[in-house]
């Protein structure tokens, strides 16, 4: 588990339009969230006209889909009645798909999810990887929209008491590899479906740094990965002041862009984040990077490095790159986090 060598590559989920599919490099996916209590934003676009304000600047900003939610998932937070989520988050969806934008909604009950599929989204992001909602299966199946699988224990209010593992990185890998399979036995196409290691999501800072360090054990699943690492707790903590006090999460978004620079080294297919100028900007830093390793020596490097991230050619956006067709991801680099001091919320 703990090699460093390269894994096996994953490219793109389907369906997806040829505007995403078509970019080599990692992409963007920037955070819309229309509730009044996320961690890091709450409040700040809950009306739907400026949900989709905040929106047009993050695709502005270089963010390649849009993440729709309308259930705060911090830890502590409470449900959300299912018509009020649906009052959120379908006006902003459909406005968004309407304009031509690749939308995502952020929910994880099966209603929410096939109505937001009717009003345009391509991708339902499900924060629970369908353990909340026995329906959730069944909707991804009908659709057949692309599915974010994210490793997940329980709901917000119990999340930080179910926080044991034997260890962390077997651990996510094994109950992923279990969603995966009932996605599958569900009718589910395998090619809809993106893993996610779920980052703060009953994980304590220590646990994030090896599920990132690591992202090779999820991908050897045979699934693209996305990471959403963005302004959480782990990356307060790590950036704490003299006297251990986390940075707030409006002072993390240069470490989620150092974070997205090293998840799209690793062979990551999407990041989520919620500052996309930077992500946008590091994802092409990494890409850039990559390919231009791939072009002086070749895949497999003559300077013998061990360096696998073929360019795959560039085509579409600005940049290619860094997922390679036919290669390999990597693995990015370890540290420690700290354990949660500070009764902070959020993720
Ligand atoms: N994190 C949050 C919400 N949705 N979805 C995925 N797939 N992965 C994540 O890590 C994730 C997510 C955390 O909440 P925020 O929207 O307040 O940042």
């Amino acid at each position: 588990m703990c090699s460093p060598t390269l894994g096996p590559v994953t490219r793109h989920p389907s369906p997806l339009p040829a505007a995403l599919t078509d970019l080599r490099r990692t992409l963007v996916m920037g955070v819309v969230n229309v509730t009044p209590d996320s961690f890091s934003d709450g409040g700040r676009w809950y009306e739907p006209a400026a949900a989709v304000a905040h929106a047009r600047e993050l695709l502005a900003d270089g963010a390649d889909l849009l993440d729709v939610g309308g259930e705060s998932t911090r830890p502590g937070a409470l449900r959300v009645p299912v018509d009020e989520e649906r009052r959120r988050v379908l006006p902003v969806i459909a406005e968004l798909a309407s304009a031509g934008a690749v939308v995502s909604v952020d929910t994880t009950r099966a209603r929410v999810a096939a109505d937001a599929v009717a009003a345009g989204a391509h991708v339902i992001n499900d924060v629970s990887g369908g353990l909340a909602d026995p329906d959730m299966y069944r909707v991804v199946a009908e659709t057949g929209a692309v599915y974010v699988a994210m490793h997940w224990r329980g709901h917000a209010d119990v999340m930080d008491s179910l926080a044991t593992y034997d260890d962390v990185v077997l651990d996510v890998r094994d109950e992923l590899a279990q969603r995966l399979d009932a996605l599958v036995g569900a009718g589910a196409d395998p090619a809809q479906v993106v893993l996610d290691p779920g980052l703060g999501f009953a994980k304590p800072g220590s646990d994030n740094w090896p599920l990132l360090a690591h992202l090779d054990v999820l991908a050897a699943l045979g699934r693209p990965v996305l990471v959403g690492a963005s302004r959480k707790r782990f990356l307060g903590h790590l950036l704490a002041d003299a006297d251990g006090r986390p940075a707030p999460p409006e002072r993390r978004d240069g470490a989620t862009a150092a974070v997205s620079a090293l998840a799209a080294a690793a062979g990551a297919w999407c990041v989520r984040v919620h500052d996309v100028a930077g992500s946008a900007d590091a994802v092409r830093v990494a890409d850039a990077w990559a390919a231009a390793r791939a072009d002086a020596h070749g895949s497999g490097g003559a300077h013998g490095s061990g360096g696998t991230h073929a360019s795959g050619g560039r085509s579409g956006g600005r940049s290619g790159g860094t997922v390679d067709p036919s290669g390999t991801v990597g693995t990015g680099t370890g540290a420690a986090g700290a354990p949660r001091q500070d009764g902070e919320h959020g993720v």
